[in-house]
């Protein structure tokens, strides 16, 4: 369960954002401090999933539902390649704890992980 995040004030319209993306159960907006040329935050509107391990036991559905929502904003913002990622828990870098995938995409020449 994520507790009252600053994404959960993202959602409810509190803390305005550039809403790139916004369907019934998600919405995506622009990282407040960008690691790649294109970085986009992808979030479920629910509070109910504080990471993804959750969220993929929880709503598998939701969780492809985040992953479609990506692969059409890589498609509008860059060119369509992009890396995913899910930070799971503090010591893997996870600070808010309400679900959400980072969209990276447009110049990522590093084939590292
Ligand atoms: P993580 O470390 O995986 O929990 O990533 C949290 C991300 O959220 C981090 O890259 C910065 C971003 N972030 C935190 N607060 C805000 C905010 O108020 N607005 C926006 N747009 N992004 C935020």
């Amino acid at each position: 369960m994520a507790a009252d995040t600053v994404f959960a004030k993202i959602v409810s319209g509190e803390i305005p954002v550039e809403r790139l993306a916004e369907t019934e159960r998600v919405i995506a907006f622009p990282d407040i401090s960008p690691q790649a040329p294109v970085h986009i935050l992808v979030i479920p509107k629910t509070t109910e999933y504080a990471d993804v391990t959750e969220l993929a036991a929880g709503d598998p559905g939701l969780l492809a539902e985040i992953v479609a929502v990506a692969r059409r904003l890589a498609e509008q913002h860059a060119d369509g390649d992009f890396r995913l990622v899910f930070n799971n828990g503090a010591n893997a870098g996870q600070t808010v704890f309400h679900v959400h995938a980072h969209l990276l995409a447009g110049g990522l020449t590093e084939g590292s992980l």
